[in-house]
């Protein structure tokens, strides 16, 4: 007796998609963490000002930012959402932390003095961005 065509019957086809919607949650979980980077050098403006523009949604974007050590930098952060993870914005190596209105640009304003790769984040430490500072 052949019970093969009743176990494939038996598969239940609601195990099946939970099993996919896994697999594809867990690829898109690699891809959030370990996908690519936005990476942008900021430009310096006649002032000597490194300026660059931020946008807050969901995210920071650029998330990787370029500077040279001991020139002013200003990050123009445009927070383009209401969402509250990202009311706050913290540069800890910088001692900087500052709230963020929603559709507006929020300045910030600093000299990297030491070079090095310096995270920022929202206030939660759930978004997160970078700071590259390279010698002159
Ligand atoms: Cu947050």
């Amino acid at each position: 007796m052949n019970t093969l065509p009743f176990a494939v019957a038996r598969i239940d086809p609601t195990q099946i998609a939970v099993i996919l919607g896994g697999i594809v949650l867990i690829a898109l979980t690699l891809w959030y963490f370990f996908g690519p980077r936005q990476r942008v050098a900021a430009a310096a403006t006649a002032a000597g000002v490194q300026t660059i523009r931020v946008t807050v949604k969901g995210g920071y974007s650029p998330d990787v930012i370029v500077v040279r050590q001991n020139q002013p930098v200003r990050l123009d952060f445009y927070r383009d959402e209401t969402a509250s993870c990202s009311e706050q914005v913290k540069f800890p190596d910088f001692g900087i932390a500052r709230d963020l209105p929603a559709y507006k640009t929020t300045p910030i304003e600093f000299t990297p003095d030491k070079p090095g790769e310096f995270t920022f984040t929202c206030g939660m430490n759930m978004m997160r961005g970078k700071i590259i500072v390279q010698v002159t």
